[in-house]
């Protein structure tokens, strides 16, 4: 992961590359900021070293370059990794004050807002990030209650039932991160995921 430098502890990232590759092409990187706490997920496209080198250049240039606008942000790091292959990239940015998030999503990442009482899937746009990003909506979540937010690549099932995090057990020797990827990993792509859990 770029950086994991959050004030949160109830924060996992796992990652696996595709089982023919050494190298992973997915990547996270998790910050916070005076109000915010930051969560992406980058999927440079296909697998390998090329996957590894757009997903490398989409996480430095948006740790480095990120503003509070997060459609500019992203259009800005579309521009900045021209010279890449591109990738599926989603990000929420999390108040931790109002709890109010807001999520982009470009390209076939996943995003899941799990609660006892239901779970909201979030839609993204396509695209790829890096070839000319064109529709771009943030959507507004608020993390009221207590639940998980999940991000992850589609290297994860998108039939994924996150509802598993309330009604299964997990091995407490791995993160929850871990334990979901092993869990829904489709076995066949480079796999990532975010579990951020708040109260
Ligand atoms: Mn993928």
């Amino acid at each position: 992961m770029v950086s994991y430098i959050t004030s949160t502890q109830t924060l996992s990232f796992a990652r696996k590359p595709h089982p023919k590759e050494e190298v992973c092409g997915d990547d996270g990187a998790a910050w916070d900021d005076p109000d915010h706490t930051w969560l992406v997920i980058s999927d440079g496209l296909g697998h390998g070293a090329g996957a590894a080198k757009a997903t490398e250049a989409a996480l430095s240039w948006i740790t480095a370059n990120y503003s509070n606008n997060l459609e500019a942000t992203v259009r800005g790091c579309d521009k900045a990794i021209r010279h890449t292959r591109g990738v599926s990239l989603n990000i929420a940015r999390i108040n931790r004050s109002t709890k109010a998030t807001d999520y982009v999503s470009v390209g076939a990442n996943l995003g899941w807002k799990v609660q006892r009482s239901g779970i909201q899937r979030f839609a993204g746009d396509s695209g790829v990030v890096g070839s000319g990003v064109r529709n771009l909506k943030t959507t507004r979540v608020d993390l009221d209650g207590a639940g998980y937010l999940v991000l992850a690549s589609d290297g994860l099932n998108t039939t994924s039932d996150v509802s598993a995090l309330y009604h299964s057990t997990f091995d407490g020797d791995v993160s929850l991160a871990e334990a979901c990827l092993e869990r829904w990993t489709t076995g066949k792509d480079d796999s990532s995921i975010f579990v951020y859990r708040f109260t």
